[in-house]
């Protein structure tokens, strides 16, 4: 398709946007994405991390229509058709545009606190099915996607190509003992029963998205880039990483399922190893930043005590508070990060608005806490049972364990020392992060990704046979957990001061205490000096 619209971008040059995708654009729905920050409220600490999830979901589609681009020209036994291609690329622009105010923060801490189990994908696929439904697109959209049945079809596979739904097909009943064609037998018998966009013949399609397999799809390579050029911080994935891995892009055949996957050249195998160590990066130093997390804590108490009061208009006039606000997509097509402004432009004398003014107010004058001392842990190491099962709550359950402990050794602390109940009564919070690299606690995500040997080539049309890397690989450069956390305490900015240098030493002292307590210890492994 020829491009229409070439619009610049800080990251690529420029996006070039083919029609009839304009018409989408021009939705309501995804201008919305422009009052919505990527990275939530990251920009109070990083402040040029500005950049919005429209910024995210037209680079996010421009890689996906490239990356289709190569496939479709390098491999034309593929059979990709101008309708698989064109559902890839608008998969692509609108995955995020079920995204809450603040993003993460709305179906993480504030759906938490809620009691919601909101997640913003399937409001993406409700905004979706809603976008494509109107009379004007489908009409633009006619010629490529069809019409009545076909094109119905065709949004269906739109919206399978960003649930991450997996497709896991070692759960096929005692797929182990069966023979090497029985597997690839069963597993297209459940392609057809978990998916009906496209057929097994067109699995790979569903890996450019949102790769629930490994994780490695064009969303990741695209805020990966977008984020660490908007912060300032340098990580291992780059804009070269990037253009090899396009260059080296194929599909090729699963050697277990028998299913056409994507798949790079094994000479990327640095590049690809560095999606998820970036994602551990920016995890740690740019989105989960203890001053963010600070922030986000004021924020989500801003929005529990004025959502009742906030309320949005959804179909037939029905009126939506923040809270339920995810019950109606008109409704909730009218909240974006605006909510804050809202909030302090408030004229309501209701006491819950007056509170939540408050909570907005401590974060414009940076009345936040600071971090007084931290230690990162393998979750392999924590004596918590629970601990590798669920990340989540394993960690949630060493801070836990990590504060009492503290207020304990605190309080032992300042009756020895004769403080006077000045350490006892110090004011902390014990926080935790969990910095993965996209997949589960234990599994780097290379181990779950194809390559291919050599020069890539179809022999008799067919993709060629991808590998997964070896033991030995992963023994040698993949951590033995490929998640971590880091386990922190917050306290009062006055502990800053010169004068509570020494509450200071106590407190990091008895952190490190509780901390090792929590913790199997494990034999120091230091180079001898
Ligand atoms: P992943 O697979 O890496 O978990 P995702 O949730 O599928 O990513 P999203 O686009 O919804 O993809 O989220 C990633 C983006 O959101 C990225 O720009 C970083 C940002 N982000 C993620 N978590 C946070 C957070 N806690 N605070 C601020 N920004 C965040």
């Amino acid at each position: 398709l020829e491009p229409k619209h070439i619009i610049n971008d800080n990251v690529y040059g420029s996006v070039k946007v083919p029609s009839p995708i304009d018409k989408i654009i021009d939705t309501a729905e995804f201008q919305r994405l422009r009052n919505l920050k990527q990275t939530g409220l990251v920009y109070r600490v990083y402040p040029n991390c500005e950049h919005s999830r429209f910024v995210h979901s037209l680079g996010t589609f421009s890689l996906a229509y490239t990356l289709v681009d190569k496939l479709r020209h390098n491999q034309p036994s593929l059979n990709i058709t101008p309708a698989d291609h064109t559902c890839v690329a608008v998969a692509a622009l609108l995955h995020d545009v079920g995204h809450g105010p603040f993003s993460h923060l709305f179906d993480g801490e504030f759906a938490k606190r809620c009691g919601s189990s909101f997640k913003h994908e399937d409001m993406s696929i409700r905004i979706i099915r809603s976008i494509m439904s109107k009379d004007d697109i489908r009409e633009s959209f006619k010629d490529i996607l069809g019409q009545g049945k076909d094109y119905d079809d065709n949004v269906q596979f739109i919206t399978e190509l960003i649930s991450s739904k997996p497709f896991e097909f070692k759960n096929i009943e005692s797929f182990e003992s069966l023979s090497n064609q029985q597997k690839r037998d069963a597993v297209k018998e459940e392609w057809v029963s978990a998916v009906s966009g496209r057929g097994p013949e067109k699995s790979f399609l569903y890996d450019i998205v949102s790769n629930s397999d490994n994780g490695h799809d064009v969303d990741k390579m695209d805020y990966l880039l977008r984020d660490s050029k908007a912060s300032g911080v340098a990580i291992t994935f780059s804009d070269q990483s990037l253009s090899r891995l396009l260059d080296h892009v194929r599909v090729v055949t699963d050697p277990i399922s028998g299913l056409k996957r994507i798949g790079y050249s094994e000479k990327c195998q640095k590049e690809v190893q560095s999606i998820g160590d970036s994602r551990q990066e920016l995890h740690s130093k740019v989105y989960q930043h203890k001053a963010v997390r600070f922030i986000e804590a004021l924020m989500v108490d801003a929005l529990i005590k004025a959502g009742p009061l906030l309320e949005y208009k959804g179909s037939n006039n029905d009126l939506f508070p923040l809270s339920r606000v995810t019950e109606d997509v008109e409704a909730y097509i009218k909240t974006s990060d605006f909510v804050e402004q809202e909030i302090l432009n408030s004229s309501s004398p209701d006491r819950r608005m007056i509170e939540a003014q408050q909570s907005l107010q401590k974060i414009q004058r940076r009345e936040i806490g600071c971090k007084v001392g931290s230690f990162e842990m393998s979750p392999k190491n924590a004596t918590q049972s629970g601990g590798i099962e669920n990340n989540e709550m394993g960690a949630t359950e060493v801070s836990k364990k990590v504060e009492e402990r503290m207020r304990q050794i605190l309080k032992a602390i300042d009756e020895i020392e004769g403080l006077g109940g000045k350490l006892a009564n110090v004011n902390f919070t014990v926080m935790h992060s969990v910095l993965g690299r996209g997949l589960d606690e234990k599994t780097h995500p290379i181990e779950r990704q194809l390559f291919y040997r050599g020069k890539p080539k179809d022999s008799d049309g067919q993709p060629m046979e991808g590998f997964y890397v070896d033991e030995d690989y992963v023994v040698n450069n993949c951590p033995r957990m490929a998640t971590k956390w880091e386990i922190f305490v917050m306290g009062d900015r006055c502990l800053k001061d010169e004068d509570n240098a020494d509450l200071v030493k106590y407190i990091s002292k008895a952190l490190r205490d509780a901390g090792e307590a929590e913790k199997f210890l494990t034999p120091r492994k230091r180079s001898p000096p």
